[in-house]
């Protein structure tokens, strides 16, 4: 039987991916080059410094450890100053409702982000209290799509992975959920996130008995 749900952060309970796109954005065009929406999308769920990595790559750029550390800090700095704005109105639609009928249902629940920013977003939004288990990017060597994230979240409430949900809007999150043997509640697009169990727009509308119906089926 399901005993705990692990929920990504960004994209599933927040939506901190546009103020990670401006920020890379703003790095990009400082360098000279531009990046789209469309290629944002492979930056989710990936560390920050691989996300660096990807970006320089397509910007076809070549550049020294000390100024790749130099240039993520700035990104950082930059992202950091979007996030010190985030209040609880930024929590997505439908979690507060999602989060009561899972408290309900006596359910444990990890929160599994490869953000090295994810207790201050949650202090920011007011929900450091929300999670039986906390993994963030700084418990982490490995980000998605390797497992480490969620294994650590299950080992952490003491459950198997067999007896885990995960919630991911990244494909990058739902393949990591899929590698660790978990069940995946793709949250977006059924065309994006070909590899998820189970598919849903958001968490809103989303029930609790839907979700563990899924998992039997
Ligand atoms: P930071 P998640 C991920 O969060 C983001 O999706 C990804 O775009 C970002 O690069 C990564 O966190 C690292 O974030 O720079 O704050 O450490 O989706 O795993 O909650
Ligand atoms: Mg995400």
């Amino acid at each position: 039987p399901i005993k705990a749900f692990l929920f990504d952060l960004d994209g599933v309970i927040v939506d901190t991916a546009t103020y990670h796109y401006q920020a890379w954005k703003r790095l990009a065009n400082e360098l000279g080059f531009d990046i789209s929406e469309e290629f944002n999308e492979r930056l989710k769920g990936v560390s920050r410094m691989e996300s660096l990595d990807i970006i320089l790559a397509h910007g076809g750029l070549t550049v020294s450890d000390e100024q790749k550390a130099e240039l993520a800090e700035q990104k950082n700095q930059w992202y950091l100053d979007l996030v010190g704005r985030m209040t609880s109105e930024d929590i997505l639609p439908g979690v507060a409702t999602f989060f009561s009928q899972v408290r309900k249902a006596n359910l444990l629940t990890a929160l599994g982000s490869v953000s090295k920013n994810a207790p201050l977003i949650l202090e920011r939004i007011g929900m450091s209290q929300a999670f039986d288990a906390i993994i963030d990017g700084t418990k982490i060597s490995k980000g998605k799509p390797d497992p480490e994230v969620f294994l650590k979240g299950a080992a952490e409430l003491e459950v198997s992975p067999a007896e885990c949900v995960v919630f991911e809007d990244a494909v990058a999150g739902v393949e990591a959920g899929k590698r660790g043997g978990m069940f995946v509640v793709g949250i977006g697009s059924p065309d994006v996130l070909t590899q998820a169990d189970l598919v849903a727009p958001s968490l809103d509308g989303l029930t609790v008995d839907e979700v563990l119906a899924a998992t039997v089926a």
